[in-house]
């Protein structure tokens, strides 16, 4: 089934596209440039993740933990959730989704619980994740905020705020620790052991993007590279120079555990500075 049309939300600057279907922020623009990479290939059909823009991953991340866990990144990205409000703020509108059991049901077999996502479209993207257990007993999940930046060519950014930072490698399986600035010189898949904020400076399109990111154990990067963009089918052989995913997230081994009547908030800010 074909999705239906994305919200256009924002402001005078700031424009995004939303999809109900995921909660996905699927673009945003500021001044009228584009800020997020979304793939000319990205299928648009139910069952289907978009590629681009801000995929939600959850309630677990790639394969989970155990490996063996389907569809890759959770159900969140592929389920539809509701518009709870909409509201004009002054330099910002703001748009509110939840998701329950009811429409996500195999997330977190037997448990209850509520997520509820907002979304704030304006000189920065704001984009805060909330999960709630309301339940009785205990649950554990993994969640990331899968952003998809557009960069003018990803060979030549450099990405500050991960100098000394520990990650793994999950193009070697190693564990690394990361010395000064993060430069892409290949097909690049890394969880790092930190979160708060990171700067990709762009020097072919003449801007900084940072990112500031709160409740977030994780910092991940990806750029797929030619021969992994080629391997997949929703997306361009030629687009992968011009992407760079900046995630937060809590995964593997800081899976968040919640209690009863607890909750958990995962925040992304996005802004965007002349360099
Ligand atoms: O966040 C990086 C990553 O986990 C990579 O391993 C790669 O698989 C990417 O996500 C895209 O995953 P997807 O399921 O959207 O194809």
């Amino acid at each position: 089934m074909t999705l239906d049309a994305p919200r256009e939300v924002g402001t005078d600057r700031s424009s995004a596209q939303v999809y109900d279907y995921g909660a996905h922020v699927w673009s945003w623009s500021l001044d009228g440039v584009p800020v997020l990479w979304t793939s000319a290939k990205s299928v648009f059909e139910t069952g289907v993740a978009l590629r681009g823009g801000v995929p939600i991953c959850w309630p677990w991340f790639g394969p989970g933990r155990s490996g063996e866990l389907a569809p890759a990144h959770g159900l969140a990205r592929i389920k539809e959730w509701t518009l709870d409000g909409r509201v004009d703020r002054a330099n910002a509108e703001v748009l509110t989704y939840v998701l329950g059991p009811d429409a996500a049901p195999g997330a977190l077999p037997g448990e209850n619980w509520r997520v509820t996502y907002q979304v704030s479209v304006g000189d920065d993207l704001e984009l805060a994740l909330t999960v709630e257990n309301r339940g009785v007993t205990s649950f554990s999940y993994e969640v990331a905020l899968h952003t998809y930046l557009r960069v003018g060519d990803v060979r030549q950014v450099a990405i500050a705020g991960l100098d000394g930072a520990s990650y793994l490698d999950k193009v070697t399986g190693r564990h690394e620790v990361q010395a000064g600035d993060v430069t892409i010189v290949a097909e690049t898949d890394r969880v790092y052991s930190r979160g708060g904020e990171v700067v990709v400076t762009d020097p072919v399109l003449g801007r900084g993007l940072r990112v500031a990111t709160e409740g977030a154990a994780n910092t991940i990067v990806w750029n797929p590279w030619a021969a992994k963009a080629a391997a997949m089918p929703d997306f361009g052989d030629d687009e992968w120079p011009g992407m760079l995913c900046i995630e937060a997230g809590n995964v593997l081994d800081h899976a968040v555990t919640l209690e009863p009547g607890d909750s958990q908030t995962l925040r992304y800010g996005l802004a965007v500075e002349a360099s």
